[in-house]
């Protein structure tokens, strides 16, 4: 039977689907009873505890484990097929996987969140409590590593043949505390209460190498080689997780190494009475997979660090060595069995790792194993920041690496003699792309290494790819042009709407059908509800319920208490000055300066929200939180605005409260200055759940503005071009603020203490910052920014042509699903194909 819109009276065409989506069918009764059943026999068994004295741990682990027992089937189901097929496999090494809470995922995924809600209230348990119970494994520090979680869900959903390598950091990203205004790191304890997802792989063990030193010898064939005998050596254990596919039966494999000693005691310390010594070895093993590092740009020159990246690629390529030789006995066919993609180039020592392993290990010439290392490998860069390009020093190199310097340099010295060749006499670029730059210190240029080593390379949004090719990697998309691609990052849907906003989800499912459900472009059938009455009215309610649940929130979480009425206007995501949180703020405190004197203007009334960890190290960062929390100190409680204007900061910013943030939300602000966002996915997060973006044409702002129209998204700002004139011209950011004059009274009530209780010192770095170099040039952005924002007032005030533009925002955002992504991945980089996985 044809289902018709219960809005429009229009056919909805349907695909049948394996499982019902949630709140689409009401679910089966025996599949209810059989999820209580196992909720008590893990309860029981795992647990050994009775639902009367059971903590909420308690049960929230027994409902993770009844979950993954119906994972397990289609998980080992998955192996098999791929075991018997020998298919073609896509590896994605990341030094972060940000995989937020799994429950709610796998229940999406599985198609069995209603039943597992049902059973759980069947049984008297808080369903709700029981997923807010996980405590998420924080394995990055923002966008990157969120990113690789989307891209292993949608290889699932797609159904590819794939591993993710990563580290199982002990301790994850830190848990953000505000005191005082300022931010606080406590450490990220997130295995303390056990974690059900993985199963620990003992027997998949592999040695580490470090330090040590190199030596010739003649192998039985007379040839010569080499040896590396390391100094030190570490052990690795896998633990595995499943990574469902949304209503597939693939379950494909995430494998986190930890790192131990290879032995626990040094028995002839320990014999000698030198307990603490006996010990010390195991203490420095562990060390490696101990701890994120915190940064999300600059990253120099930490040893540990580098001893990191080296473990990571190291346990992965032997680890896929062993796979590929259990069905096929010859290395030389590695690249056609993987396909590696780096996530940056945090994991690009596979370049070297994978040569060492082929020549040393299995006695490979240079010429076939660089070819077999170029064929597998990728490269995906996301950043045009200088300081995050990172570089390695020789010194430090060669004593932690000694093998694989040497196998850097003879890559180089091919390497250079092939641009040699190609540009006779051009030394300076000889210079600029070696793969060591020897300008100042000595150090080994990891970008360069990547772009070498691979045979594909790729920005993360269509502007990020032409800038790669136009600046950072000029050079070498002159020599390889047909080595470069973009792939516009993308983001789960699962996730970011199916999970985090039900009510939106099914609003879309009534309106136009599931099919969206898989196919996000299917969405683009709710431009015809765009202009009904009716179905605004709806969309309009369903938003206005999401806010009221944020406002909730935000009361729970600060001391403040939004109007859910008024707009939700938020920024989210890691502090940075090229991110311009504090662009956001000379805005709030235009409009407060606005509502003081003129409280008659017609500004709507806002809650401004903000939320963003800082990298513990970057001071500049922290300030602004500070600034953040002392605006709203005093916006808050200024009873003549208090009901027009509004500022919240949400502590400890992760994928978990991220989801309670995107619904919620009207306006979307994505204000970087333009060419410093590679992409940005938060944005796209945003406008899937019905914000509207102010922006810059940064990133994928520019395809997002493409997709939803112009008319559907608050432009302002310089852009790529603007910003380079101006640099160009001489930049001299204090004439806008003699300029401008609402601009000097915020800058003024900044530097004279008005927000810091009379503290002129405060905030004088900020004040100095702004007003010297200005290096993100907020300034000269500001007056198109606040003139945008009376726009964003404005339109907020004709709710009908607000809503219509929230409709049409989700409308078109079928193309910033990762499923896209990862298509276009296959196609042009991979070369891999779906492996469907039987019942
Ligand atoms: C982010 N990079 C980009 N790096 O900034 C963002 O525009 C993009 O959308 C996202 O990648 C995904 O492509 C990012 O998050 C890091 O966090 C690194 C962590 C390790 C040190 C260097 C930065």
């Amino acid at each position: 039977m044809a289902l018709v819109s219960s809005v429009t009276g229009i056919p909805i065409v349907t695909r049948p689907l394996q499982h019902p989506a949630p709140g689409d069918v009401t679910p089966d009764r025996a599949e209810i009873e059989a999820w209580k059943q196992a909720f008590r026999k893990n309860l029981f068994y795992v647990l050994g505890r009775f639902q009367a004295t059971a903590t909420v741990n308690d049960k929230y682990l027994a409902l993770a484990y009844s979950a993954r027992d119906r994972l397990l089937d289609r998980w080992v189901k998955t192996s098999e097929t791929y075991y018997r097929a020998k298919v073609r496999t896509v590896a994605v090494l990341s030094a972060e996987f940000l995989l937020g809470p799994h429950l709610g995922n796998t229940l999406v995924n599985l198609g069995a969140f209603d039943t597992a809600r049902q059973a759980m209230e069947e049984l008297g348990l808080d369903f709700a409590g029981l997923l807010d119970q996980e405590e998420e494994p924080g394995l990055g520090n923002g966008g990157l590593g969120r990113l690789a979680a989307c891209y292993l869900d949608s290889l699932a959903t797609l159904q590819i043949p794939s591993i993710g390598y990563g580290i199982r950091y002990e301790f994850g990203i830190f848990h953000q505390h505000i005191r005082d205004g300022w931010q606080i790191e406590t450490a990220d304890k997130w295995l303390r209460l056990g974690n059900p997802w993985e199963i620990t792989r003992p027997e998949i063990a592999f040695d580490i190498g470090f330090a040590g030193h190199t030596e010739p010898y003649t192998d039985a064939n007379g040839r010569c080689r080499v040896r590396w005998i390391p100094g030190r050596v570490v052990r690795s254990t896998a633990h595995d997780t499943a990574i469902p596919g949304y209503r597939v039966n693939t379950a494909n494999l995430l494998r986190l190494w930890s790192a131990q000693a290879v032995n626990s005691f040094d028995f002839a310390s320990f014999d000698v009475g030198d307990y603490y010594g006996a010990v010390e070895e195991k203490v420095a093993s562990e060390t490696i997979s101990k701890v994120l590092y915190p940064n999300d740009s600059a990253v120099r020159g930490k040893q540990l660090r580098l001893e990191q990246q080296y473990f990571l690629v190291s346990c992965a390529l032997q680890d896929m060595m062993r796979i590929h030789l259990q069905t096929a006995p010859d290395p030389s066919r590695f690249h056609e069995k993987y396909a590696v993609q780096l996530n940056d180039t945090h994991p690009a020592l596979a370049i070297a790792e994978l040569m060492r392993i082929l020549l040393d290990d299995h006695g490979m010439e240079w010429e076939p194993a660089w070819a077999i290392t170029q064929q597998t490998m990728g490269y995906t860069n996301h950043t045009l920041l200088p300081e995050a390009l990172e570089t390695w020093s020789v010194g430090l190199f060669a004593s932690v690496l000694p093998r694989h310097l040497e196998l850097v340099y003879e890559i180089n010295r091919r390497f250079l003699d092939e641009v040699r060749r190609r540009y006779p006499g051009d030394d300076d670029r000889i210079r600029r792309m070696s793969l060591i730059d020897e300008s100042g210190h000595r150090s080994v240029r990891m970008a360069h290494l990547a772009c070498v080593g691979s045979h594909a390379i790729n920005g993360v949004a269509a502007l990020h790819s032409e800038l790669l090719r136009r600046d950072v990697l000029r050079d070498f998309s002159a020599l390889w042009p047909d080595k470069f691609r973009n792939v516009t990052n993308g983001v789960s849907p699962r996730r970011f709407m199916m999970l985090i906003n039900p009510a939106l989800t099914r609003l879309l499912t009534e309106a136009i059908g599931p099919a969206w459900t898989r196919d996000l472009d299917a969405l683009r059938a709710l431009e015809l509800l765009a202009d009904d009455p009716a179905f605004r009215a709806e969309w309009g309610g369903v938003k206005r319920r999401n806010r009221e649940a944020l406002a909730a929130e935000i009361g729970r979480k600060t001391s403040v208490a939004p109007d859910p009425a008024s707009l939700f206007d938020v920024q989210v995501k890691r502090f940075h000055e090229y991110k311009r949180q504090h662009l956001n703020l000379l805005h709030v405190i235009t409009l407060y300066h606005r509502l003081k004197h003129d409280p008659g203007c017609a500004a709507p009334p806002r809650t401004v929200v903000f939320a963003g960890k800082a990298a513990p190290g970057y001071m500049m960062a922290k300030r602004i939180i500070k600034l953040v929390h002392c605006v709203a100190e005093v916006v808050n409680n200024d009873r003549s605005t208090s009901d027009r204007l509004r500022v919240a900061f949400i502590p400890d910013y992760n994928v978990k409260h991220s989801e309670r943030i995107f619904p919620g939300a009207d306006l979307s602000e994505q204000i970087s200055t333009a060419g410093k966002e590679a992409s940005g996915t938060g944005n796209m997060k945003f406008a899937l759940n019905g914000a509207l973006t102010i922006g810059t044409l940064d990133g994928a702002n520019v395809e997002i503005r493409e997709a939803v129209g112009a008319d559907n998204f608050f432009l302002f700002g310089m852009t790529v071009e603007d910003v380079r004139r101006r640099l160009a011209a001489g930049y001299r950011p204090y004439e806008h603020y003699r300029a401008d004059e609402e601009l000097r009274a915020v800058i003024d009530a900044i530097a004279d203490g008005t927000f810091s209780g009379g503290d002129r010192e405060l905030f004088k770095p900020i004040v100095d910052n702004l007003l010297g170099p200005d290096p993100f040039m907020l300034l000269a952005d500001y007056r198109s920014y606040v003139d945008c924002q009376d726009e964003v007032g404005h339109a907020w005030g004709d709710r009908d042509r607000w809503t219509r533009a929230s409709i049409l925002n989700v409308a078109r955002m079928g193309p910033f699903s990762s499923d896209r992504s990862i298509r276009e991945y296959c196609r042009d980089i991979w070369h891999v194909k779906p492996v469907p996985i039987g019942d």
